[in-house]
């Protein structure tokens, strides 16, 4: 790899995927006359081999639509629909900004002004690099980065000590994979690649879900379960476990703590009473723990989708401590996945600079994005909106539009589209791609890091974030080195971390030389885990300490009234996030947002099939297509996607009208999937 990639208007270049997605794919771009005509797999790539998803391999429509932007705009119209912008130049536009963040800063302070960020693009400098140091020297207001894994994340760690799981590599040679809340035929399909080599070894494919979604249809059991009950599940599977001796006492003795306590806490749960909770039948709730207790290697995939949920964070707490019980951690391709960031940390402080603020400032939950706009005092002024589209993607939707309408909010978004988001902004600015960025990628599942150079010249006059906030902050005077570094200083100074020797060879310079490296990760076991004690918490101190059951425990979900539906909008197969919900060719092939229901309720409702409905609670109403079957269970609707609000369907399906904007029980998480909702005929 060369960095005169962007000169040569011919060839094929290795890139990588900057989308959020765990499988974080080695690319090759083919360009033709300077452009990316077709983007395809790496068959080098160890991992992903090739494959990529449909998504990307029709991505060139998306680097290349017609409304994508290409220069600064400032808005002349009102904010939102019906909103106008006018071409501005780079100059009049950091003018703008710069001007307006200085006057309120000397009115108001910094805490005024907020960031609203997520993972757009995967690329570190450029979503938790550049950015945060700016802020930090501004002294802004902090974002709460907890709309995905957040609650999860915490949940695991209070069993695990960190986002520590198993090699996806050695997951071949497990007998039974359990995908638990993951729908990973759309969101991990090369975990499903790597099961599928282990079917053909003989493995057998257990899905646990709300859906039976295309993640469902090729397991080789699919569970039904009710939404928000399998830390239930997992209790009554540790029931059987220890009253059926199916138990690794030795490992039990040598690497956890409280197996004992445990012992005695399940057996409360009882396969009846789990049954009633959970949904699934006493006879399956037998067959399933027996399956687990009796085959080695097993591999849980913990997915995010069960983590969405006002009990999320403990729900993962729960399911993670299964493999210890069986003493899966020490059998090869065995244990658990739910996030495997930890592995591959980056030198946070050296990127961040959180040395560069010089007073504290108030943290801002994300997933309270509109009520913070609406309701706080101080109140925030101004909103700069990057790698990140909450009008769309955040809950509680009418709340945060509401918001984004004040008159006094000023706003900047930051976007390759004028995004639901972008319409409310006063200064939109043009994003590049991550193929015609500098950046360095690390997966959250397997264990390489990836070194992107520009392949393309920016699109118009668009800008990579980084280059945007150093233009930033010239415009407010800030002076600092740290807000001058270059693109590979910024890498090098990422990548230099003494405290993760797992980095140790991977080297801006090594990287440049070979694109992506494995890092040399030691086996979690024998070893200290990064809990308390060093060991497999099943009983946590610390959780007691903070307020929590200090054992894994079903906590059922909060009673949102008598409405008669719980309803979980998931995401779909051909966008990411609100990603590609704007580009034509990804729309036509999701065609239209559906509800899924079960055959009764819809008959009970006098619904059949390609019906439109309307569905609704007291945060908000959207019009979706029924889908009637036996996917899910009586009493579950589930949609899938986030439409955009000008989808060529016409659809006014903005989901998040109706989710809650509850936090979870862990890490600020988000409650997406804890709503309930009214069905109707339109
Ligand atoms: N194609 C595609 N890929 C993606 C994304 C995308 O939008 N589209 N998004 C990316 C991002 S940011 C993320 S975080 C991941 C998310 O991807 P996943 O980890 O797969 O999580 P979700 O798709 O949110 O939910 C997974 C499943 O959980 C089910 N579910 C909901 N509630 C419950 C419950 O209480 N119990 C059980 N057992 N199941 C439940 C849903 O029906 C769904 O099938 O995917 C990433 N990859
Ligand atoms: N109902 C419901 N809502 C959900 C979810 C759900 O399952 N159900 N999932 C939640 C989850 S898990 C997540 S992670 C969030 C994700 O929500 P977001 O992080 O908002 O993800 P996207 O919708 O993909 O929006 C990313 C935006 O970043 C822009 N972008 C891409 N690259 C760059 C860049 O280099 N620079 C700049 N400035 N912009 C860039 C893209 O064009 C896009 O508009 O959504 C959450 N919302
Ligand atoms: S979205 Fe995921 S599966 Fe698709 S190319 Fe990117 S990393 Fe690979
Ligand atoms: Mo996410």
């Amino acid at each position: 790899m060369h960095s005169s990639m962007i000169e040569q208007e011919n060839g094929v270049f290795p890139a990588v995927c900057s989308l959020d997605c765990p499988d974080q794919c080695g690319l090759l771009l083919h360009k033709e006359a300077g452009k990316i005509v077709k983007i395809e797999g790496d068959p080098n790539h160890p991992v992903t081999q090739g494959a990529i998803c449909n998504k990307v391999r029709n991505m060139t429509a998306r680097l290349y639509d017609d409304k994508r932007l290409q220069y600064p705009m400032k808005r002349v119209g009102p904010k939102g629909e019906g909103s106008r912008f006018e071409r501005i130049s780079w100059e009049e536009a950091i003018a703008t900004i710069t001007t307006r963040w200085k006057k309120q800063i000397a009115e108001e302070g910094p805490e005024s002004i907020l960031p609203y960020s997520f993972y757009g693009n995967m690329g570190r400098i450029g979503t938790e690099g550049m950015d945060r140091r700016f802020f930090n020297r501004m002294g802004a207001s902090r974002l709460l980065y907890s709309i995905c894994e957040s609650a999860g994340t915490e949940g695991y760690k209070y069993t695990m000590g960190g986002s520590f799981g198993t090699d996806p590599e050695e997951t071949v040679h497990a007998k039974l994979i359990i995908m638990w809340g993951i729908n990973a035929v759309s969101t991990n399909m090369h975990q499903v690649m790597l099961a599928e080599k282990a079917r053909k070894n003989g493995a057998q494919i257990v899905v646990i879900d709300a859906h039976k979604n295309q993640t469902g249809r090729w397991a080789d059991w699919f569970i039904p379960i009710m939404p928000g009950t399998d830390a239930a599940l997992a209790l009554g599977i540790m029931h059987i476990l220890f009253a059926e001796d199916h138990v690794d006492e030795a490992f039990l003795r040598q690497y956890t703590v409280g197996h004992e306590e445990l012992r005695e806490h399940v057996q409360q749960y009882e396969p009846s009473v789990v049954s009633a909770i959970t949904g699934v039948p006493v006879e399956d709730l037998y067959r399933l723990a027996r399956l687990y207790g009796q085959t080695s290697p097993s591999f849980i995939r913990i997915g995010n989708g069960i983590q969405h949920h006002d009990n999320g964070g403990m729900c993962v707490r729960t399911i993670a401590c299964l493999p210890a019980l069986t003493g899966q951690w020490i059998q090869r391709g065995g244990g658990a996945i739910k996030g495997n960031g930890a592995y591959l940390e980056h030198n946070i402080p050296a990127l961040q600079r959180p040395d560069l603020r010089v007073k504290e400032a108030r943290q801002i939950n994300m997933n309270l994005l509109g009520s913070s706009l609406l309701e706080l005092d101080p109140p925030i002024h101004s909103l700069y909106v990057y790698n990140s589209n909450p009008a769309l993607v955040a809950p509680h939707a009418n709340k945060v539009r509401e918001g984004l309408r004040r008159e006094d909010l000023f706003t900047v978004v930051h976007d390759l589209f004028l995004t639901e988001t972008a319409k409310y902004a006063d200064i939109v600015l043009p994003a590049t791609s991550s193929f015609e960025n500098t950046d360095f990628y690390r997966s959250y599942w397997h264990q390489y890091v990836h070194l992107q150079l520009p392949v393309a010249r920016p699109y118009g006059e668009s800008k990579a974030n980084v280059d945007v906030f150093r233009l930033l902050a010239a415009g407010m005077g800030y002076e600092d080195e740290a807000l001058q570094d270059t693109d590979e200083d910024l890498v090098r100074q990422a990548l230099n971390h003494p405290g993760n020797p797992a980095l140790a060879n991977i080297t801006y310079d090594n990287l440049l030389e070979k694109q992506f490296m494995k890092a040399e990760v030691k086996p979690l076991f024998p070893g200290e885990l990064r809990t308390p004690s060093g060991k497999i918490e099943l009983y946590s101190r610390e959780m007691e300490e903070k307020g929590y059951p200090a054992l894994p425990t079903y906590i059922p979900l909060p009673d949102e009234g008598d409405l008669p539906f719980l309803f979980i909008p998931a995401p779909n197969h051909n966008f990411l996030n609100s990603t590609f919900a704007h580009n034509e060719k990804h729309v036509r092939m999701e065609k239209t947002p559906k509800l899924h229901m079960n055959e009764a309720d819809a008959a009970s409702l006098g619904l059949v099939s390609g019906e439109k409905v309307r569905v609704w609670n007291t945060r908000g109403e959207c019009e979706l297509t029924v889908a009637a079957g036996s996917d899910v269970l009586p009493g579950v609707v589930v949609s899938q996607g986030l439409w955009a609000d000008s989808a060529a369907s016409g659809s006014k399906a903005l989901v998040n009208a109706l989710t809650p904007d509850r936090v979870a029980d862990m890490g600020g998480g988000a409650t997406f999937f804890s709503g309930r909702v009214h069905v109707a005929k339109l």
